[in-house]
């Protein structure tokens, strides 16, 4: 009998200290955790969000409870404003673009520096390589926890008033831009009236005409139907691409168990490699199908020649040149090694 309360005692005592929970800290666990993201499920940016939720949610029995919050919601849809309202903990857990979070993490520009990354095999080189790993010790050191890489996509000049094949085409158009100045640096340079707003913002801006152009991935062309606020022409130029980046609050993560960690680090992996492949799902190829459908809502698709293209990386020169020299040389210098190392 003594014997029994004793193991018994030892029990109610294991169970007190959490020891033989599954979850040591399950406790102190939050019954939601905040995702933020830009777009939702109609994106591949959105699905991606959805997927790691959904993956979490499974692999830790309801433990860790992901809730995504489109839209930039949290931060009233200001995008500029996403990554410090992570590190505050307004966010728990976030999908962003380096675009985004470029005002507060100056690297993070070394992906729209106009014509860096010719092709998919350059993004990978820098968000697989040594560029990637230097910009998650960044990340980390600017107090959030990175996972894992998606991605937005190349980003196409879109207009309502004709075709563009030269920078000429682009004198004197309005063009809303995201939030880094670089943005504005670059749209400047072509000639162009640039005016930064918000993703919230920028569909009535088209909508009215305030603005008579864009840039954004065709990914964001499709599923925002941006055919129906004017957009009747596309530029397929790929001057720049933004990866989007899985991020965990510090506390958040420090919070959880190790094993609960690792699942939502796998998770992660497992929704950006999901993401990237969505995002360049009916891109590539001789006769892509995604310029095809475009094509089909009644919208002109430039391809520029590589002559006409090179038009716009002069042009443009001075700006990568000066941007260069604020992200920091030297990771520019890799940035370029790795494009030009990379396996095509
Ligand atoms: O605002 C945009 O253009 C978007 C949706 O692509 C980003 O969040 C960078």
């Amino acid at each position: 009998m003594k014997r029994m309360l004793t193991v018994a005692a030892i029990a109610a005592a294991t169970l007190v200290a959490g020891w033989s929970l599954p979850a040591a800290a399950q406790t102190k666990y939050a019954a939601e955790y905040r995702l933020s993201t830009v777009v939702g499920t109609a994106f591949p940016w959105g699905k991606a969000g959805e997927r790691w939720a959904d993956l979490v949610r499974q692999r830790t029995s309801g433990r860790i409870n992901i809730k995504m919050y489109p839209g930039t919601s949290l931060v009233a849809g200001d995008q500029t404003r996403e990554f410090s309202a992570i590190r505050q903990g307004v966010i728990d857990l976030a999908i962003g673009s380096t675009i985004n979070w470029s005002p507060q993490i100056r690297q993070l520009n070394v992906f729209s520096l106009p014509f860096l990354m010719p092709d998919y095999a350059a993004i990978d080189a820098l968000t697989q390589g040594p560029v990637g790993k230097d910009i998650f010790a960044i990340l980390e050191k600017a107090g959030v926890v990175p996972l894992a890489w998606g991605e937005n996509g190349f980003r196409e000049v879109t207009n309502s008033k004709r075709p563009i094949r030269t920078p000429a085409d682009m004198k004197g158009l309005k063009f809303r831009v995201v939030g880094s100045p670089l943005f504005l640096d670059t749209f400047t340079a072509l000639g162009a009236n640039p005016t930064q707003m918000s993703w919230a913002d920028a569909q009535p801006a088209l909508a009215s005409g305030a603005v008579d152009g864009q840039e954004n991935p065709l990914t964001i062309f499709t599923a925002a139907k941006l055919h129906t606020v004017g957009q009747k022409n596309v530029t397929l130029w790929g001057y720049v691409a933004d990866p989007l980046i899985f991020v965990v609050n510090k506390d958040v993560w420090a919070s959880w168990s190790k094993e609960d960690q690792a699942i939502v680090r796998q998770a992660a992996l497992e929704a950006g490699k999901y993401c990237v492949d969505l995002a360049r799902e009916g891109m590539t190829g001789a006769s892509p199908a995604v310029h095809k459908t475009i094509e089909g809502f009644g919208v002109n698709v430039v391809k520029l020649t590589p002559e006409e293209r090179a038009a716009f990386v002069k042009a443009t020169r001075a700006v990568y040149e000066k941007w260069a020299k604020q992200i920091g040389p030297d990771l520019v210098k890799k940035a370029e090694a790795s494009v030009a190392a990379r396996k095509k």
